[in-house]
């Protein structure tokens, strides 16, 4: 009888490590087929000027005294973060998380800074500081939104149809501003607070890479893309 149970075992690990093992290769055989990523840093060239800090002139105690300005934040090694970085000219879907695209009004800012939103989707626009915000968007393609959030309206959900980028600001605090990027394909992504970004299961072969700030412009650059590897890219911006 132990004998048994001890052939049996054995047989449940072969069994299910041949399950794991053709699993696992059907994984990367897929992957490899699919595409490959690109990855890198934007970063600043010359010497990054201080950050700017402005006078928060009301609500204070929710806001504070002060705000850094987040139209040009570079780190200590010059990565600017809030770049968009997407491959242009590709079509497919964008990637949709479990739970929905989510921009919180929080110390009087927009949290995140730049929020990527793929299209038809639902967006849970926050108020944490639970003081009267005005969502304010300006867009050419989707509706614009004009809408007062009293504090004690925590939720507010907005759906927008059409790939663009959307500024965004709030009329009871005008320091406040921030980007909504709606975007109809997948290969897209903001850089973090070290300038960098990735792009996973691109299609291979070459492509144009656009970086989108909003102070710094755009630019431009050809990448060339293989199955199953990854292209690291240095994406050069300057003060014009
Ligand atoms: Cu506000």
């Amino acid at each position: 009888m132990r004998r048994l149970i001890v052939l049996m075992s054995i047989g449940a690990a072969v069994v299910f490590g041949a399950y794991v093992f053709s699993n696992d290769r059907i994984n990367s055989a897929a992957f490899a087929a699919s595409g490959g990523i690109i990855s890198g840093r934007v970063v600043f060239v010359g010497d990054p000027p201080a950050a700017k800090k402005i006078k928060v002139t009301k609500d204070n105690d929710k806001c504070g005294a002060e705000v850094t300005a987040e139209d040009l934040v570079v780190s200590p090694d010059k990565g600017i973060q809030n770049a968009v970085v997407s491959v242009s000219g590709l079509k497919g879907t964008p990637v949709k998380t479990d739970t929905s695209p989510t921009l919180d009004q929080k110390g009087c800012t927009f949290r995140p800074h730049i929020l990527i939103v793929p299209v038809g989707t639902g967006v849970d626009i926050l108020n944490s500081d639970g003081v009267l915000h005005n969502f304010h968007t300006y867009s050419n393609k989707n509706p614009v939104l004009n809408k007062a959030q009293p504090g004690f309206k925590k939720k507010m959900s907005e759906t927008f149809a059409q790939p663009e980028v959307i500024k965004i600001n709030c009329d009871a605090h005008p320091w406040m501003s921030g980007w909504i990027v709606v975007t109809d394909h997948p290969y897209i992504d903001a850089t973090d607070n070290t300038g960098a970004f990735k792009i996973v299961d691109v299609p291979p072969g070459t492509h144009t890479v656009e970086v989108w700030h909003e102070t710094l412009g755009k630019v431009t650059k050809t990448v060339t893309v293989k199955a199953g590897e990854e292209t690291k890219l240095t994406i050069e911006l300057a003060k014009k």
